[in-house]
């Protein structure tokens, strides 16, 4: 009979090995130029380290924004790891990446960790960032209204295969009042008021780029008071162009609900934070749209049982990631733990959203670290019952949460 120890040493090995497909980052391929960040002062400027430097009082944000990124960095390093102990998630992160690079994080040596990533090529920090972090395949994060990246689709823009496309649409559901002056320049026949004229041309936009990107699916992260349906902007352009679109293409609709933005806009990108939902937004959109997909992930924790239970009601719902406040060891152990509870294996336990190539390494070891622990409890519980798997169905059963459910939820 198998014993505990072996079906938990059987598990974390399937989760160590497992290729991983990541389906949601801001990744970018090699040709997409500026927009690719990589190695060690990207990695300390990350949005949330810039976030945990500024409470330590030493600079104000608008300071700390005024200096370059060189020096932006210096400062990160200076509060976050050597004025105090750099134990935070986003910190121990980044001496995972260096201890994986096989870099001495003994030493604190700044200036060597520089010099070891100004000597890989784009080519080669890539193919050794896939590879230790046990990556197959990343989805971008693709926004047409972004003034670097549209000329580079226009342009047709070589991409690696391992970079897929995923079209973004906050600005066209959030910023309507904006976006519709955008649109009207290039040539869309659109006006502020959503007539069935001005939805048609959405549509028009939104076909196009699902095309020219080859994207897997749209998506949009919505605020914490995001309701459905709703008299405004918002609810006319998801009932009338996203959902008729998607369903119309045949791909999946992804929504990040719950992200307060900008309750400190000296932070910038650090300033965002997190609002309660309410799931009835969703349980609407599942029940009015069967025919449309929907993967959807919430960021304020409380949300986490009311979502596993809509999942549990509606199988046009995929459930994704532990996201960016969530994505951290404590938050990924609760709500995966949740997630199998009540919902077995029918789900995407982990995004990585990682803004820096590097942040594969740690973002995804740490996941399979949680992820894997958790999962294999499970096991151990099937296994206390006298319930026996074979390694090939542990492994069909990772692969299927580590990137297979992604893939068949795409093809439903
Ligand atoms: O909206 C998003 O895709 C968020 O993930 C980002 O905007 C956020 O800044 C982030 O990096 C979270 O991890
Ligand atoms: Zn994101």
């Amino acid at each position: 009979m198998t014993s505990h120890t072996d079906i938990r040493a059987r598990v974390l090995k399937a989760v160590r090995d497992v290729r991983i497909v990541d389906m949601h980052t801001h990744l970018y391929s090699k040709g997409f130029g500026p927009l690719l960040l990589r190695g060690i002062d990207e990695l300390l400027t990350y949005h949330y380290l810039v976030a945990e430097t500024v409470r330590w009082g030493g600079v104000r944000a608008d300071g700390f924004w005024k200096r370059s990124k060189r020096e932006q960095a210096d400062l990160v390093w200076q509060t976050l790891f050597v004025d105090h102990s750099p134990v935070s998630e986003s910190c121990r992160g980044i001496l995972t990446v260096l201890e994986r690079f096989g870099l001495d994080t003994a030493s604190r040596d700044l200036t060597a960790y520089r010099a070891f990533f100004a000597g890989l090529s784009v080519e080669e920090h890539m193919d050794r960032v896939f590879e230790l972090a046990g990556v197959e395949s990343v989805v971008m994060t693709n926004d047409p209204f972004d003034d670097i990246e549209r000329p580079l689709w226009k342009d047709g823009a070589d991409r690696d295969p391992r970079f897929k496309a995923a079209l973004r649409v906050d600005a066209i559901l959030n910023s309507w009042e904006k976006t519709h002056e955008v649109l009207r320049c290039w040539g869309y026949n659109v006006a502020e008021y959503l007539d069935g004229k001005a939805c048609a041309e959405v549509r028009r936009f939104m076909g196009e780029w699902i095309d020219r990107m080859g994207a897997l699916y749209m998506a949009a992260s919505l605020p914490p008071d995001f309701a459905f349906p709703e008299e405004s902007p918002r609810g006319r352009l998801i009932a009338d162009c996203l959902l008729p679109v998607a369903e119309e293409k045949g791909i999946a609709v992804a929504l990040m609900i719950g992200v307060k933005r900008q309750v400190n806009p000296a932070l910038e990108l650090a300033g965002d934070s997190v609002g309660l939902s309410d799931i009835g937004a969703v349980e609407r959109l599942c029940e009015g749209y069967p025919d449309n997909k929907f993967m959807v992930t919430m960021l304020a924790r409380e949300n986490q049982h009311d979502l596993c239970v809509t999942a549990r009601k509606f199988p046009n719902l995929m459930i994704f990631g532990c996201w960016w406040f969530l994505n951290n060891p404590s938050m990924i152990e609760e709500i995966t733990r949740m997630r199998l509870d009540l919902l077995g294996l029918s789900v995407i336990p982990q995004h990585s959203d990682s803004r820096v190539l590097d942040q594969l390494v740690y973002k995804w070891e740490h996941s399979r670290a949680i992820i894997g622990e958790v999962l294999a409890n499970q096991y151990a519980n099937l296994a206390a019952t006298g319930w026996v798997v074979t390694d090939e169905e542990i492994r069909r059963d990772v692969g299927d949460l580590f990137g297979g459910n992604f893939w068949s939820f795409l093809k439903k």
